[in-house]
């Protein structure tokens, strides 16, 4: 049985607690695509598949997966979960899930115990975004080209503000 799916060369690995994160968590994925940064995304639960995640972040270091974007909405460890597994950074994403609007996420995902952070992004699309900006930022220090690319990206986000007539 495939247990998830692996990308050659991938530097990120988007996790989410669910296949209903992903038209959010799609939003990521896009981003780093347009900066070209390969990447494998899968549904692996804390709670539902404590197994396969501790099986499949273990292989991801090996094959040279940098950090990890988690995606969990309600009671969310799977960040928090992650950081317990591996060195990597780890960037959280709070989903809006089925209540509280979403800041139940954020607090269990923002909440960590001193010595285990997960960097904590915004509730929704805007925090997926730029959890992945932020992945591209991290991953930029040690690559000239993604550097040339950012750059590009900030001017066009600038030339993108208008001015009020
Ligand atoms: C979390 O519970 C998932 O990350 C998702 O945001 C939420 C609901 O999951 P499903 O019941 O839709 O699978 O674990």
């Amino acid at each position: 049985m495939v247990e998830y799916t692996t990308v050659d060369g991938a530097r990120v690995g988007i996790l989410m607690g669910s296949a209903s994160d992903w038209p959010t968590m799609k939003k990521a994925s896009e981003t780093l695509e347009q900066f070209s940064v390969l990447h494998e995304c899968n549904a692996i639960s804390a709670h539902r598949n404590p197994e396969r995640l501790q099986k499949y972040l273990s292989e991801a270091e090996k094959r040279g997966v940098e950090l990890f974007i988690c995606a969990a909405g309600g009671a969310a460890h799977l960040a928090g979960v992650v950081a317990a597994h591996t060195e990597k950074p780890v960037l959280g994403c709070p989903m809006q899930a089925w209540s509280l609007d979403g800041l139940d996420s954020l607090l269990s995902t923002v909440q960590m115990p001193k010595g285990m952070p997960v960097a904590t992004f915004a509730i929704g699309g805007a925090g997926a975004i730029n959890a992945a900006i932020f992945a591209v930022q991290m991953l930029a220090m040690g690559d000239s080209s993604l550097k040339t690319a950012l750059s590009a990206f900030r001017d066009d986000q600038s030339s993108a503000v208008t001015i009020l007539e």
